[in-house]
């Protein structure tokens, strides 16, 4: 029996990937790994499935139908160049190599562009939402080429999540594009969770409710327009016990925050791309600065504020962090789709962002009905240039901004570190400026570097001649 699809790497999410493709109508799935041992475990456990085993490259590329179709879940880095290489060994011209990992969009570009060499199409794919959206049905955003997704379209919206009837995956654009809308998806990702995370600590802080009571304030925004699987899990989180000491597990647990790089990667690019995304860098630093363990015991002992005003109405301030919550994340997302556009227009991909927010509506770990409102805006306006400042969100942020400087400055006045509130409030009032102070620094610019400026009153570039008897030139 020719399988129609192959599956190497079957580690966790490989491993779901192919039961979840198995599982829908039509699909026979072949299967191969490294070492023999997952692949025979997964066909004795599964036996439902219908898999078709593969001991070697040879014998996968023999088990598929052509054109072959492959999808690779192996590490990122060597071990996907690895497995490419033999994939290209035994493929022939027509076929479809997937990369399903977590790939650095550069090193996407680069393959695509070797293994297009050959005749084979490489489609370099990112995968969200961990184990269960494997299995279940993950956001899928695939790049590489038009007749590459022809083909493998019908297959990946087979196994997607599914959103008000609509299958989570879209053609993002070509080569890397798919790989880079998933790394901005992961920095969106860091931004969410830090926001989350420092609305917690303001109201504990504040407020001195219980992990329990805060995980209730939680499961009540849920039910509103911060409704989100990350505010969700937040309170199951939060509403854990720790069975060996009877303490709230969030205080049990060490508070230094991991990182596996592609929130390092978002603000890399971002950077080189001159698009400032202050919250998913702030989160990223945020992360950092928790696992700096010696620092922190170097500065423990550095002053904070002298009184530490408790707000006199909880309720009133929990509401303000609500607002502030929503109005950073507004923030957040606004800068992830600004660098989507960027990294489009760097790259001439034609990625549709508000193909992107419908395909993050369900699968992925950002899921949110917040995501709507995104879709909305940008199908009002597809060359909106600048997400925040759509009518909705606009509006959302007139609402909220009161509370959420209330909130930033009672994080100053109280000493509590707010970086991703304070940063996405610093961002809003930056663009909202009628006059920035980037006329200071370009005069200082001109000053030591000759750099030149632009004036407001004619066009030209224009340089003052400071060392000398400081009348202006034009250059
Ligand atoms: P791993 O990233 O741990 O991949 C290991 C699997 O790849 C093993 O089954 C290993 O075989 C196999 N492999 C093959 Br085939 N060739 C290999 C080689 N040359 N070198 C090393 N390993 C090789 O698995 P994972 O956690 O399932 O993740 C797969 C991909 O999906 C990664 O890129 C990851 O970033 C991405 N991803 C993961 C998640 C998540 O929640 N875990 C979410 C989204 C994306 P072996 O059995 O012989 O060691």
């Amino acid at each position: 029996r020719a399988a129609n699809i192959g599956v190497v790497g079957l580690a966790v999410m490989g491993a779901n990937l192919a039961r979840n493709l198995a599982s829908r109508e039509g699909n026979t799935v072949a299967v191969l790994n490294r070492s023999r041992s997952r692949t025979d475990e997964l066909i004795a456990a599964h036996p439902e499935a219908g898999f078709v085993p593969a001991h070697s490259f040879e014998e996968f590329a023999t088990s598929l139908a052509r054109p072959r179709t492959a999808i690779i879940m192996v590490q990122a880095g060597a071990a996907t160049d690895a497995t490419i290489d033999e994939l290209v060994r035994v493929f022939e011209p027509g076929d479809i190599i997937v990369d399903g990992g977590n790939a650095y969009f550069p090193d996407t570009i680069r393959r695509e562009r070797a293994v297009r060499q050959t005749g084979i199409n490489f489609v370099g794919a990112g995968i969200s939402g961990g184990e269960e959206g494997a299995l279940h049905g993950p956001s899928i955003m695939p790049g590489g080429s038009d007749d590459a997704w022809e083909t493998l379209g019908p297959i990946l919206r087979s196994i997607a999540a599914v959103a008000e009837g609509e299958p989570c995956v879209a053609h993002m654009g070509h080569d890397g594009a798919g790989h880079f809308v998933k790394m901005v998806h992961n920095g969106i990702e860091y931004a969410d969770m830090q926001l989350i995370a420092e609305a917690y600590d303001l109201i504990r802080r504040g407020t001195g409710k219980t992990p329990a009571e805060i995980a209730e304030v939680f499961a009540e925004w849920n039910r509103g327009e911060l409704e989100s699987y990350l505010i969700e899990i937040t309170a199951e989180v939060l509403r854990q016990v720790d069975a060996a000491t009877g303490a709230p597990l969030v205080d049990v647990i060490l508070d230094q925050a991991g990182a596996k790089g592609t929130g390092a990667w978002t603000v890399q690019t971002a950077l080189s791309l001159g698009v400032p995304v202050s919250g998913i860098a702030e989160a990223t630093f945020a992360r950092s600065l928790s696992a700096h363990p010696e620092q922190r015991a170097a500065a423990a002992n550095l002053p904070g504020p002298a009184v530490i005003p408790d707000p006199a109405d909880h309720s009133a301030f929990i509401e303000d962090v609500r607002q502030a919550l929503y109005a950073s994340k507004i923030v957040a997302y606004s800068q992830g789709f600004d660098e989507i556009r960027a990294g489009a227009a760097e790259y001439d991909w034609s990625i549709d962002l508000g193909a992107v927010a419908r395909i993050w509506r369900a699968g992925c770990i950002i899921r949110a009905q917040f995501l709507n409102r995104i879709a909305d805006a940008y199908a009002q306006q597809p060359e909106l240039p600048l997400l925040m400042a759509a009518p909705y969100f606009a509006e959302a942020l007139g609402r909220g901004q009161e509370s959420w400087r209330r909130v930033v400055i009672h994080a100053t006045r109280t000493g509590t570190p707010a970086p991703a509130f304070s940063s996405s409030l610093a961002y809003y009032d930056g663009l909202r400026a009628e006059r920035l102070p980037a006329a200071l620094v370009q005069g200082q610019r001109d000053f030591f570097g000759a750099h030149t400026y632009q004036r407001v009153d004619r066009p030209g570039r224009f340089h003052t001649l400071w060392s000398g008897d400081r009348s202006e030139t034009e250059a």
